[in-house]
């Protein structure tokens, strides 16, 4: 019989880890418990009320925002503003960050980037979503608005980063440097229960997520490593599974949990892939990496890499250590770009 243990116990308890640790964390986490909340409540019923479709404007990413993105977004900020304990925040439906004006907020120690609705071209069609976060301390003094270098920091200084999916159940997925932990949302009472307590990711899988229509375009690399998944070598358990919900969170979760590799490769017209850098590749990077798994950008570490824009994109290969290895290692052999 599993205990019963809810987010807020299990984060308390793991403060008694870090007794430098001074409590903060929690309101930020309650911020995105409470926006997942909201979230959860209006993406369930998306179907029938009027926030299904595009808003009509373009974001800086020069994509439709959907309703919902925008609502998300919101929502993020709303809940992230009032609990003080952050001085800004930059998302991927903001042109650039936003700094926090009231004085409560401005003695924030912390800024949070997120992707408040990645996967959002799928609320449509009732496929699985999810709320992308990351959180570090800010480096500019207190007291005083956020600046661009409080974002501008690269993964190895996050403090916290998770996710939380909205699929056939919703999660909440988190790492503050103590391994990966999952949470299951029970609608019925509001409260999230430990569920996957230090997720380990298997160092090697069967499953690769990668959008193969863009194969013409992949670098050689890419492309001999698919043909490699594709070959019959059934004491390898090849030709492995092709999954490719084209929802980051979606992909990252199921390979987080049973194993895989997801691709997200630069091509001619993408040469920095698409995937921002600051809030969707670094937050999961790091909970790849407390799960055992990897994270590159074909040649070095995700966390490693110093970021120069706000919302700039690098190739994304994350997943089973093994795997990922084994992508760079045909990259490396086979280094041309597409042919
Ligand atoms: P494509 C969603 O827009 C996203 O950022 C990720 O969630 C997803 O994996 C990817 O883009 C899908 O992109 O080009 O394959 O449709």
């Amino acid at each position: 019989m599993s205990q019963l243990i809810t987010l807020d116990e299990f984060i308390i308890s793991k403060q008694a880890e870090h007794p430098e640790s001074t409590g903060e964390l929690n309101q930020i986490f309650a911020a995105i418990k409470l926006a997942a909340k909201v979230l959860n409540r209006e993406i369930n019923k998306a179907g029938l009320v009027d926030v299904i479709g595009s808003s009509g404007i373009e974001n800086v990413q020069g994509e439709q925002q959907q309703k919902l993105d925008v609502f998300a977004n919101d929502k993020v900020k709303a809940a992230l503003m009032a609990r003080g304990h952050v001085a800004g925040m930059a998302s991927e439906e903001e042109d650039s960050f936003v700094a926090f004006e009231d004085p409560y907020s401005q003695s924030g120690k912390y800024v949070v980037l997120t992707d408040p609705l990645d996967g959002s071209s799928n609320i449509d069609v009732n496929v699985s979503i999810g709320t992308i976060f990351s959180v570090y301390r800010r480096k500019s003094p207190l007291n005083s608005p956020v600046v661009l270098e409080d974002f501008l920091q690269p993964g190895n200084q996050q403090v916290a980063a998770g996710y939380v999916i909205f699929g056939s159940s919703t999660m909440l997925v988190y790492t503050t440097g103590s391994g990966v932990h999952g949470f299951t949302y029970d609608p019925s009472i509001g409260v999230f229960y430990l569920s996957h307590e230090n997720i380990r990711i298997p160092d090697q899988g069967q499953i690769y997520s990668v959008n193969e229509g863009n194969y013409l375009k992949f670098p050689q690399g890419v492309k001999r490593y698919l043909k490699y998944c594709q070959e019959i070598v059934p004491e390898e358990n090849r030709p492995y599974t092709s999954r490719y919900i084209g929802s980051l969170v979606a992909d990252f979760h199921r390979n987080l949990l049973k194993g895989g590799l997801y691709m997200y490769p630069s091509y001619a017209n993408a040469p920095n892939g698409k995937l921002r850098l600051l809030y969707e590749c670094n937050p999961l990077a790091w909970m790849a990496e407390q799960a055992g798994g990897k994270a590159t950008d074909g040649h070095q570490r995700i966390l490693d890499i110093e970021p120069t824009e706000l919302h700039q994109r690098v190739p994304y290969y994350i997943g089973s250590h093994n795997m990922v290895e084994k992508v760079e290692s045909f990259l490396q052999e086979f280094p041309g770009g597409a042919e």
